[in-house]
């Protein structure tokens, strides 16, 4: 199994950890020394650079959020001037402004082997031809994994997003071997291949890098078995850097953070308190080497655990595990809270079910509900009312088992909920009508 930079990758910890104090304190400095927003909120804590004295100190730190961003927009948490700023990128923000980040030529280096990093754990080597679905533009992703494939010195397909059918048609006769894309759009080429009657045995795919979006161990397999390859799950966020945060290496027992670049914390978001490794919590990221955009103690909103034990692959960073998802996307149902990647855990199980669905959030009188829209196969959806009510009881119960709590289960016809091309929406929030 290759390493890209065995140095780093396979550091013993003690050394690690002296190498993440010496960039923490730098960034420290800078972040303090040129971005107001940082100086004032340090001041107001009486904290200063020179209050740093171990890697635990960072817990007195306070902690940055979107809203930062957003008060700072677009331009106002850069540490250097525009003209050492040679790319610019946004997040997928939903509501209100993007959040702009930047990059200098020392962070865009840092970035490409960064995503070497990941690709090279994930198997990807100079053979490789790289097909890339991500969307090329301020998005992060196709331009993230781009650099990175080009680095390694494999064949980069700049396919960017969308036409399927086109997808299918170049992976076919350019033999990609690799595909980059979100996990939700790898199953619309899957559906796809499978309508069209094309075997993806004979094409030459042979791995997968899916990210952007939290998926389930069973959608792992729902994929590996469709298209014939390894599926692995990289990780990563605009304000951080892109994708190169973590990634799945072979074993795939949790998705190793590059911990020279970036300090993890796991914090319980009511809290707020620093929660020890293995246990449940928000995500918390320090940047220790970028020069554009530091950030201190950046809350992802990702609900995720951390594992140090050393891996069988022989890399001595962290894990963290497969997200739960973020946790705007967290819902609460008669008091319990619900993520979609757990509903997808039980649909994938449940024989019938096709892998697409949605969660449709409701209110009446006062009281939340979810109703879970499943397509299921041509069969069950055709079969007797009678059958099918029968089949909708046994769901419902698995559901309620596995969740807590007790939704709706409402079979729809295979095709009706819509695929996806990028970030798949999994909730639809009625609410607020
Ligand atoms: O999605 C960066 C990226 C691109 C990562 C390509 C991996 C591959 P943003 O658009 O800023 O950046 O969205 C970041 O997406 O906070 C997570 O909620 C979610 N996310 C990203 N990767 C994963 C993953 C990119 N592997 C937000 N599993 C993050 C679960 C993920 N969620």
């Amino acid at each position: 199994m290759r390493i890209w930079d065995p140095s780093i990758e396979t550091l013993d910890r003690v050394s690690l950890r002296q190498l993440q104090l010496t960039r923490l304190r730098e960034t420290i400095d800078r972040a303090y020394h040129h971005v107001p927003c940082y100086r004032s909120k340090f001041d107001e804590l009486g904290l200063g650079p020179g209050d740093f004295r171990n890697l635990e100190d960072l817990r007195r730190f306070p902690f940055t959020t979107k809203e930062d961003l957003r008060l700072n927009y677009p331009y106002g948490m850069f540490a250097v001037p525009m003209k050492e700023v040679v790319r610019i990128h946004s997040s997928s923000g939903t509501t209100g402004k993007p959040t702009v980040v930047g990059y200098t030529k020392k962070d865009l280096e840092s970035w490409a082997q960064l995503v070497s990093r990941f690709m090279t754990a994930a198997g990807v080597t100079d053979e490789d031809i790289v097909h890339i679905a991500f969307g090329y533009g301020l998005f992060t992703g196709a331009f993230g994994l781009h650099y990175g494939a080009e680095r390694i010195g494999a064949s980069v397909i700049p396919m960017s997003s969308g036409n399927t059918d086109k997808q299918i048609m170049i992976m076919q006769d350019y033999r990609s071997s690799a595909l980059v894309c979100t996990p939700s759009y790898a199953l619309t080429i899957a559906d796809r291949m499978e309508k069209t009657g094309i075997d993806p045995a004979t094409l030459a795919l042979k791995v997968g890098l899916f990210g952007a979006e939290p998926w389930s161990e069973e959608m792992r397999r729902e994929l590996e078995t469709r298209l014939g390859i390894v599926a692995t799950d990289n990780y990563g966020l605009s304000e951080i850097m892109g994708p190169g945060v973590a990634g799945d290496c072979l074993e795939r027992c949790g998705m190793h953070i590059a911990e020279d670049h970036f300090i993890a914390e796991i914090i319980d978001p009511e809290t707020l308190e620093s929660l020890p490794f293995g246990e449940w919590g928000e995500l918390v990221l320090t940047t220790i080497s970028k020069e554009a955009l530091p950030m201190i103690r950046y809350r992802t909103r990702d609900i995720t655990r951390l594992h140090p034990e050393p891996c069988r692959c022989g890399r001595t960073h962290v894990r963290m595990e497969k997200t739960r998802g973020r946790s705007d996307d967290m819902l609460i149902i008669k008091g319990v809270n619900v993520f979609p990647t757990q509903v997808e855990e039980i649909l994938f199980q449940a024989e019938g079910c096709e892998p697409h669905y949605q969660l449709i959030v409701d209110r009446q009188d006062n009281v939340d509900s979810l109703t879970v829209e499943v397509e299921v196969n041509d069969q069950i959806f055709f079969d007797e009312m009678k059958l099918q009510r029968i089949f909708i009881q046994q769901l419902e119960k698995k559901l309620a088992t596995g969740l807590g709590v007790g939704v709706r289960v409402k079979l729809v016809e295979p095709s009706s909920i819509p695929r996806f091309e990028g970030k798949a929406t999994r909730v639809i929030d009625r609410r607020s009508r």
